[in-house]
């Protein structure tokens, strides 16, 4: 008699046991009809599994959840031993399942869940995931180069389990140059999933090309209406406020006019310098840098350097071009006020990031502060142009010019 899984099909979790049930000979099948977020939350099922999460597996001994028991309980019934053929191989097909369960599955899902929408997206909370990711596939590509399988000579529980988990990071988030750091890896996966007790559970696999994108949505700030004019309040870290102020609060009030359109007016105007730095194609240096120091008017503007405050932590390029080029998404705020450079130092990890921003007023705009999170992960320091080596600094900055103290410009963006 068959055992019955509930579950979807497509689950990396449900992969687990049908690949362990191919190898042993064991019969199991997916509950007919099972619809996520109606199946399982049946009174039925919640007696299954009290938590009302899938996989479960019935039997006619009592149900299991949690996919590695589910997956551990279907190998054990079968013909073919799954778990090594002495206690110190039991042992290490154990401690490559847990291995894979919390240095892997755990950090793909803190990357795959936000780009989900299923919880706030942190850049700090994703580079450190793929910190995390880089680490424990550098431990396994050790491991891999002398050993064809996780234990011993034949696929084991340990195999199935560890591929299945990295399954999810292949197809939708481990692209090309994450995983050719590590070759031995790759061989391994590619050579598992193309097994057949594994094709036939889960088809032909493909690389994902990119990271599913941050759905804008959930950006923090970006959720808030655009108005370019108001002066945004920050919300977060305000007391609570008394109920009279509130209810003012939500009286219509005419829109405020930016404080920084208040300012008196400066002879440079943003857009001519944006366009000049745009249609500029050569002796950039004579033409454009001239130009900028021509226009610069510093009563009406200040110039500022940021430098990230973790630059340890940028150890993969496309991570840290996608952090540079979400935080000048999330300027677009600033557009009317600001012009800025972002550069990626370096040909090897770590990378560092500097930046060169113009502001109009001769302070970061407030406004910029308090709607741009990304603004606390760099150290501003305001520009000295009275000294001729800050101002060469701004000027190699908008020039890209490379090297850049010293190092090759892995990537250099432009906010205009
Ligand atoms: N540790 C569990 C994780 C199970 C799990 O997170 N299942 C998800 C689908 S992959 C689920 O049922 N989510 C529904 C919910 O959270 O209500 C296992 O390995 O079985």
């Amino acid at each position: 008699m068959a055992l019955i899984l509930h579950a979807t099909q497509t689950n990396k979790n449900v992969y687990k046991t049908l690949i362990a049930a191919e190898y042993v000979g064991v019969k199991v099948e997916l509950a007919p009809d099972f619809q996520m977020g109606v199946s399982n939350k049946t009174p039925h099922f919640l007696k299954l599994n009290p938590i009302g999460k899938i996989p479960v597996l019935e039997t006619p001994e009592g149900a299991v959840f949690e996919s590695n028991a589910i997956a551990r309980h279907v190998a054990r019934l079968g013909e073919n031993n799954l778990f090594g053929s002495s206690p110190i191989d039991q042992a290490h097909v154990d401690q490559w399942i847990d291995f894979s369960s919390l240095e892997i599955d755990a950090n793909l899902l803190k990357l795959y869940i936000p780009r989900l929408g299923h919880a706030p997206f942190i850049p700090l909370v994703e580079e450190s995931a793929f910190s995390s990711l880089k680490r424990a596939f550098e431990a396994l590509n050790t491991h891999l180069a002398h050993n064809t399988y996780l234990v011993g000579d034949s696929v084991t529980l340990a195999d199935i389990i560890t591929t299945s988990n990295m399954l999810l990071g292949f197809s939708k988030l481990l692209v090309k140059s994450f995983t050719s750091e590590f070759p031995h890896v790759e061989r391994y996966f590619w050579t598992l999933v193309n097994q057949p007790n594994f094709r036939k559970i889960i088809g032909q696999v493909k690389q994902t090309e990119a990271l599913p994108p941050i759905p804008s949505a959930q950006k923090p700030k970006e959720s808030k209406p655009k108005t370019k004019d108001e002066p945004k309040k920050v919300v977060k870290s305000e007391p609570a406020k008394p109920k009279v102020e509130e209810a003012e609060e939500e009286a219509p009030k005419p829109k405020a006019k930016n404080p920084l359109d208040l300012l008196p007016p400066s002879k440079m105007i943003l857009d001519e310098w944006k366009r000049l730095y745009s249609n500029t194609k050569s002796n950039f240096r004579e033409v454009a840098i001239k130009g900028f120091w021509d226009m610069y008017d510093p009563e009406g503007y200040s110039l500022w350097f940021c430098d990230y405050k973790y630059q340890d932590e940028n150890t993969v390029s496309f991570v840290t071009l996608n952090k540079v080029g979400g935080f000048l998404q999330r300027m677009d705020l600033a557009r009317k006020y600001a012009f800025g450079k972002m550069l990626v130092i370096g040909s090897a990890a770590p990378f560092k990031v500097k930046g060169l921003w113009l502001f109009r007023g001769q302070e970061i705009p407030k406004f910029v502060i308090d709607e741009c999170y990304d603004m606390e992960l760099y150290e501003w320091t305001k520009v000295d142009i009275s000294d001729e080596a800050q101002k060469e600094r701004v000027s190699q900055m908008i020039e890209d010019f490379e090297p850049f103290e010293g190092e090759a410009l892995l990537d250099a963006k432009c906010f205009k």
